[in-house]
């Protein structure tokens, strides 16, 4: 049986088994998104969420055959392969994002891995430390990192490193034949020993059973500490892919996943991310509710579209929730050391006041 009210008390759990897993992500729709916000209420601020900006600096003929991946050089899909971007050309979008509001850019590279001891790298390096000089937080996603890789972005300013697990163990062979789990499972490994912190997250809706999104978020229970920022992504289906003919999957599965990882890991942000174009504005503060609080701004993510500014300012309106603001995100204290969300639940008791004009 589920203890509800010791799950609502957001203690910080990594064994939380398949099973526990399943009947969490099957409760009744109420009580799951009910046991969400409470859990969210204690770690976070609910009406703010976080903005990130992405921006691929290296696009296309990636070696690896991601089945869902626009960029992967397997497939034809119309993705127009560009070399890495000059440091002053990124430097400009990142300018562009925070005056738009973003507080974290994210630079994403068609990578495997990041070529070793390369002028390529040595310049992606450059710009890391040229954004973090304009006060943003950076994160990046480059592919697989070695430890003297992943010690060298944290050097330069790398405050995140993405990269997901995607989907379960047992499904992963049938999405990806280029690398295996274990490979991602070091990489992020030598992310924390870098000192960076984690963005890690995956995948809804590559046709998939219910059993691999458990087991993803049981993966992901697993890591210790568990990843600072979680993205879950609804397959964005793109022509020429694999999954280019993949079945839509219910939008509530997609909201079932999100709670749970809300639950299981209470103190990670949990980012609403690729998919956002395919969902309603009810799907989306669905989402919210669920216990999403970030998202990815722009009218692009890393190849395919995404909402725009417009589109998110009016749904903000609508829900009455608004941008993380740049000085909470911590920036400031992340320098040399991994810290939780500033707002802890030791500190933060749910708000029950609120200001409202009467
Ligand atoms: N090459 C690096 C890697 O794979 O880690 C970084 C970039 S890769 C595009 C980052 C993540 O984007 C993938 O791990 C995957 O989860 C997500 N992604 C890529 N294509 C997607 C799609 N069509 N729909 C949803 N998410 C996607
Ligand atoms: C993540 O989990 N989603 C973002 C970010 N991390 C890098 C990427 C989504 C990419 C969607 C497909 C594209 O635009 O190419
Ligand atoms: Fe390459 Fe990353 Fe796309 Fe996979 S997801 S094909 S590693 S860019």
């Amino acid at each position: 049986m589920l203890n509800l009210a010791e799950l609502a008390s957001g203690k910080v759990r990594y064994d939380y088994t398949r099973d526990e897993i399943q009947a969490i992500y099957d409760l009744p729709i109420t009580r799951l998104i009910f046991l969400a916000q409470s859990v969210h209420h204690k770690y976070f601020k609910p009406d703010e969420i976080q903005m990130s900006t992405l921006l691929s600096i290296k696009t296309g003929g990636c070696k690896e055959n991601c089945a869902y991946c626009p960029q992967s050089a397997h497939y034809s899909t119309g993705v127009d392969a560009q070399g890495l971007l000059s440091v002053s050309t990124i430097v400009e979008a990142a300018k562009a994002a925070k005056a738009n509001g973003s507080s974290r850019f994210c630079m994403g590279a068609a990578w495997r891995s990041p070529p070793k001891k390369s002028k390529q790298f040595d310049q992606v390096l450059e710009a890391v430390t040229a954004v973090r000089a304009l006060g943003l937080e950076v994160c990046t996603t480059l592919g697989m990192l070695d430890d003297d890789q992943a010690l060298a972005l944290k050097e330069a300013g790398v405050h995140a490193y993405n990269h997901n697990l995607d989907t379960s163990p047992e499904y992963y062979k049938d999405i990806i034949s280029t690398r295996v789990y274990q490979d991602r499972l070091d990489t992020l490994k030598s992310v924390r020993k870098a000192g960076m912190t984690v963005c890690c997250g995956g995948i809804v809706g590559m046709g998939e059973e219910k059993v691999d999104r458990i087991g993803l978020l049981e993966q992901l229970n697993q890591l210790a500490p568990h990843p600072e920022s979680v993205p879950i992504n609804l397959l964005v289906k793109v022509e020429g892919t694999p999954l280019q003919n993949e079945e839509a999957i219910d939008i509530f599965e997609m909201v079932r996943t999100i709670a749970t990882a809300c639950i299981i890991m209470p103190e990670s942000r949990i980012r609403l991310s690729a998919g956002r174009t395919q969902m309603s504005d009810e799907a989306q503060a669905l989402c919210f509710l669920a216990g999403a609080s970030s998202i990815f701004t722009g009218d692009k993510l890393l190849t395919t579209p995404n909402p725009g500014d417009d589109a998110d300012h009016r749904l903000f309106q609508k829900l009455g929730l608004k941008p993380l603001p740049a000085s909470e995100t911590g920036t400031e204290f992340y320098e040399n050391e991994i810290v939780k969300p500033k707002v802890k639940s030791s500190s933060y008791q749910a708000d029950l006041t609120y200001e409202a004009t009467l």
